[in-house]
Parts: C-alpha cells; structure tokens; sequence
C-alpha cells in the first residue's frame, strides 16, 4: 500500500461539464474550495504495476439479433450471440467492455473476456481484490467495492455516461488503468472526482465529495487524452 492522494479535476469554472442545466458559476467557488479541501485529505490507496500486456484485436462478430433500444443514447453490445442494449439490462453478463469503435462486448466472467480478447491473465494480479483485473489502457468500474462485482471498461477518450451502459449509481470502485487523468462526474449537485493514471478506489465509501461519499454516485466518467 501506498499514501497517493486525489485531485480535483477542475478548480474554478467548469464551462464545458456534462450537466448544462446547473448553475455551474453559482457553485464553482464552493465546489473549488471543497475539493482543494478534499485535496489536502490523503488517501490510502491500492498500488498496482502496470502489466505489460498487448490488447489483441477482438473475435469476428455474430450473426446478432438486435434489440432496438428505447433509449436513443443506449449503448449496444454483443453478448452471447445477442444484442444487449446495457441501459435496459446486461443479461447475464459480468463484465461488458468497450470496443474500439465505441461499441461493447459483454462476456460471462472475466475469464471469458480474456479469452475472447486475447488478453493474457497478468499474473498475481488477477482476482486478488486489486485493480489489476482492469486490464491496462482501461477504466473501470465496479459494482461492488474491492474491484469485485460486475465490471465496465472504457478505453476512448471523452466522456461516457453510464446511464447509457446501465452503470449510472452503481460503481463501489473504480480503476483509472490508462496513462491518462480519469474524471468522475456526479450530478446531485453536479462535482467531480479526479483519478490519476494507474490509481485504483478500492472502496467509493471511503471517499468523501460534494454529495457525500462517492459510493453508488457515478454518472459520467470522462477520459482524459494522454500528455
Ligand atoms: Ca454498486
Ligand atoms: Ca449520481
């Protein structure tokens, strides 16, 4: 373990945030000085190596029956010979991961995933309550704390909102596995959560914002491009 601490995004204006309908320069001064407080407030958290590990080009689609969504923005997958709109349901599926035409594949277990992606299994790191599981050049989020439960991943860089993927309130940790910042937004007021690369939030309710902890709270998630 190791002490790292978490920075606000953004101090001041937020001009370009996921959420127009809030008075963002009403508030801009009182989120400032509560996530500079928030700053000062060290954190422990899990530190992980970042395996060396190749993502591999995806497995030739399906002949896919297609469940149009009802939700314009709803995020389609493949899973299981089928296609899932996430923001209705996730089926079956444990672990559902975007693709690099900012689709998703949805896969049984974690197991499953890595096989089907060609991502080899990086050692110790592998189910051991580390957020290793996120494979590099991803974030992730996770239903439950300790990196355990269903399992998001995100790779484009923007923002990506979670009610789109059925993930909206749900993450209890999250790993930021890019060289990348990662953003968490939450809109009740709207405030964001800032994750270096290669930092993983074992536990959302131990972290304290805005609206309280961050457990449960996540809205968007907002991927930064490398420096
Ligand atoms: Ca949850
Ligand atoms: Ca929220």
């Amino acid at each position: 373990m190791e002490i790292r601490s978490v920075v606000p995004a953004r101090c001041g204006p937020v001009d370009s945030a996921p959420f127009p309908e809030i008075d963002e320069a009403g508030i801009a001064a009182a989120l400032c000085e509560k996530e500079q407080e928030d700053m000062r407030r060290p954190l422990v958290l899990t530190s992980v190596t970042v395996a060396g590990i190749t993502l591999l080009a995806p497995s030739a689609s399906a002949e896919d029956r297609v469940d149009r969504p009802s939700n314009p923005d709803a995020a389609m997958a493949e899973y299981d010979g089928k296609t899932l709109d996430l923001s209705r349901s996730w089926g079956g599926a444990e672990v559902c991961v975007e693709q690099g035409d900012s689709s998703f594949r949805c896969y049984d277990d974690d197991a499953a995933y890595r096989a089907a992606e060609g991502v080899g299994r990086p050692g110790s790191d592998y189910h051991t309550k580390d957020f290793g599981d996120c494979v590099g050049g991803y974030v992730c989020l996770w239903d439950n704390k300790e990196f355990e439960g269903r399992r998001v991943q995100f790779k484009s860089v923007g923002r990506h909102n979670l009610e789109s993927v059925g993930f909206r309130n749900r993450a209890n940790s999250i790993g930021n596995h890019t060289t990348a910042l990662a953003v968490m937004w939450d809109s009740g007021p709207q405030t964001s959560l800032a994750v270096k690369a290669r930092i993983g939030l074992d536990n959302l309710s131990e972290i304290q914002g805005v609206n309280g902890t961050w457990n449960n709270k996540i809205d968007v998630v907002e991927i930064f491009i490398d420096d």
